[in-house]
């Protein structure tokens, strides 16, 4: 009788579905998914600023840097349903920023430079699930990709990573931003398939 086994080393990424969430394909290429025009923006002169109950802290791009790079590799999922297991980032996770900011507040309106928007609840950018990320795949994100700085937040579907963020506008309420105002589900979690509302 015929015997195939499926080793424990031999499982390939491809072949790894518990890492893929339900109704989606894994993709090898990075697809470029932009509502706008792509801009053009200088780090020396992007800022990052969190505005809260009882003002607004801005961080230059140095300032920002200086609170710590570090190197992570995630998957991701474009609720378009494609999934890319295994990206490496580098990025200054949001956990240092809201270390200076206190605030009540638990929701984040997340702003883009050009206008997108997008809500994620506070407790999904802390506890090393965020980061305002630089680099992608070794290299300095390319701007279609959101260069010189976007959000990171892997695990939700990838619109909520803003691409080009600017900043946070802190809020007592869940409020739709860009794709949620389409229809967009307002939370996003790809493992419970939460597309669209
Ligand atoms: N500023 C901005 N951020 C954005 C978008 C956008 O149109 N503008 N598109 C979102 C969507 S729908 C997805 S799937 C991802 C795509 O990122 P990528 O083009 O790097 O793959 O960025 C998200 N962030
Ligand atoms: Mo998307």
């Amino acid at each position: 009788m015929a015997m195939f086994t499926r080793g424990f080393g031999g499982r390939r990424p491809d072949r790894d579905d518990t890492r893929i969430p339900p109704g989606q394909t894994l993709v090898h290429d990075w697809p470029v998914l932009s509502a706008g025009a792509t801009p053009d923006i200088d780090p020396q002169s992007w800022s990052f600023s969190i505005r809260t109950e009882s003002g607004v802290r801005t961080w230059s791009w140095d300032e920002v840097h200086a609170l710590g790079d570090e190197d992570v590799t995630v998957d991701i999922h474009c609720v378009t349903h494609w999934t890319k297991l295994d990206m490496p980032w580098r990025g200054v996770p949001l956990d240092r920023l809201f270390e200076d900011v206190e605030t009540s507040l638990e929701y984040c309106m997340v702003h883009s430079t050009g206008g997108y928007t997008t809500n994620v609840p506070l407790d999904e950018l802390l506890d090393g699930k965020a980061w305002i990320a630089f680099e992608a795949d070794g290299e300095p994100l390319e701007p279609e990709h959101g260069g010189p700085a976007r959000l990171l937040v892997p695990q939700l579907y990838f619109w909520k990573s803003a691409k080009w963020v600017s900043g946070i506008v802190m809020q007592a309420d869940d409020e739709p931003g860009f794709w949620e105002d389409a229809g967009y589900h307002l939370h996003g979690d790809p493992w419970k398939e939460e597309r669209y509302w």
